[in-house]
């Protein structure tokens, strides 16, 4: 199967409501998708995103400058492809939008790889289920009140979700543990609830919060310090009993090796488009079985679901509804388990109707 053709749709996926972390304000989640069209009609997907349509025409340009290397070459040659991209980045540098940019192209080179074996890409991986534990993510933010948090931790439950993550770094003393308390409350012992901090706290502000949350019993604290302070993600990693997750904002399969070696989290999210997509994200799952260190994802679950899939460490996989409206088929969720599509490739085709309506 060879690669005719990159098309590259810059849209704009607009939210009902700004969102808040203790980091982001979100308005809308501007996404570069690509479409790799192949001899004989087959189409793979690929897309990455920033927030604001100034940076994503940035990272437009860089899939335009990257999409000649794949264009006319053949598609079940990804790693080689991608290790070409990523040669040519040298001088830009191996993280920010270049490598983002990279990940639009090399998840379209996936999804066409694996349609060339008629396989869905899960089955192309090496997985043998394509049913993955998952916890619900697109909710429980920072600006919602106590009360709506409980109606849509209920709403998450009536979806089919058995786990869901909450946004902490309210700047209230006691105002996280109390909003927490409440969804435990509400939820009851059986669901997994998870908590991301988004890098809001410094480290004695972790260590003494994290401490009080220990009788939530949280599945995972994530990311509580500054990404790039790994000592001290180490020792708020050590001092508390609650596991740490960490890792999405750092880049490229050399960058998750930095968060092994420091020990600075318990359980690894690498991010796809940070990895600069399936290769360098199953570069990173291999690491952590190296590590002994469990596996997630974050966000890109339309793709990222595969991959953790496959993995023979992972744990659940991250939930995130933003892209869905793109693609003529929704993940299902049943049971708490994102079940992965039977159709060959990511198994997700684009919406054309979308497509126009969300045309940046
Ligand atoms: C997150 C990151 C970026 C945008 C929204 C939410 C968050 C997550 O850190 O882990 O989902
Ligand atoms: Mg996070």
């Amino acid at each position: 199967m060879k690669i005719d053709r990159v098309v590259v749709h810059p849209l704009s996926l607009p939210l009902a409501q700004p969102l808040k972390t203790s980091i982001h304000d979100i308005r809308s989640v501007d996404t570069v998708l690509v479409e790799m069209q192949a001899s004989g009609g087959a189409v793979g997907l690929g897309y990455c995103f920033a927030f604001g349509p100034r940076r994503a025409r940035a990272l437009q340009a860089l899939v335009e400058d990257l999409a000649p290397i794949y264009e006319g070459a053949e598609a079940t040659a990804t790693r080689a492809l991608f290790d070409r991209a990523w040669r040519s980045l040298n001088f830009l540098g191996h993280a920010g939008v270049a490598v983002m940019a990279l990940c639009a192209l090399d998840t379209a080179c996936w999804d066409l790889a694996a349609q060339s074996a008629n396989l869905p890409l899960w089955r192309f991986l090496g997985a043998e289920r394509n049913r993955v534990p998952a916890y619900a993510s697109s909710g429980l933010w920072l600006h919602r009140s106590i009360d709506e948090l409980v109606a849509e931790a209920r709403r998450f439950v009536a979806a089919g979700h058995r786990a869901m993550k909450m946004r902490l770094g309210k700047t209230r003393a006691g105002e996280d543990l109390e909003r927490a308390r409440a969804l435990r409350e509400a939820l009851g012992p059986d669901v997994k609830l998870l908590a991301d901090v988004n890098q809001g706290w410094d480290e004695a502000t972790a260590i003494r919060t994290g401490r009080a949350l220990e009788e939530i019993g949280l599945f995972w604290l994530e990311e509580p310090l500054p990404y790039e302070d790994l000592e001290g993600a180490a020792r708020v990693a050590a001092a508390l009993d609650t596991p740490i997750a960490s890792g999405e904002t750092e880049y490229g399969w050399v960058g998750m090796k930095r968060y092994l070696d420091a020990r600075a989290a318990d359980i690894l999210m690498p991010d796809l488009q940070r990895m600069g997509g399936v290769t360098g994200y199953l570069r990173a799952v291999d690491l952590c079985d190296a590590y002994h260190t469990p596996v997630s994802s974050h966000l890109f679950v339309e793709v990222s679901g595969h991959v953790v899939a496959a993995a023979s460490h992972a744990t659940l996989l991250e939930h995130m509804d933003w892209w869905q409206e793109l693609f003529d088929d929704r993940l299902a969720v049943v049971d708490g388990h994102v079940v992965l599509p039977d159709r060959p490739g990511i198994g997700v085709g684009l919406d054309r109707k979308a497509l126009a309506r969300f045309r940046a």
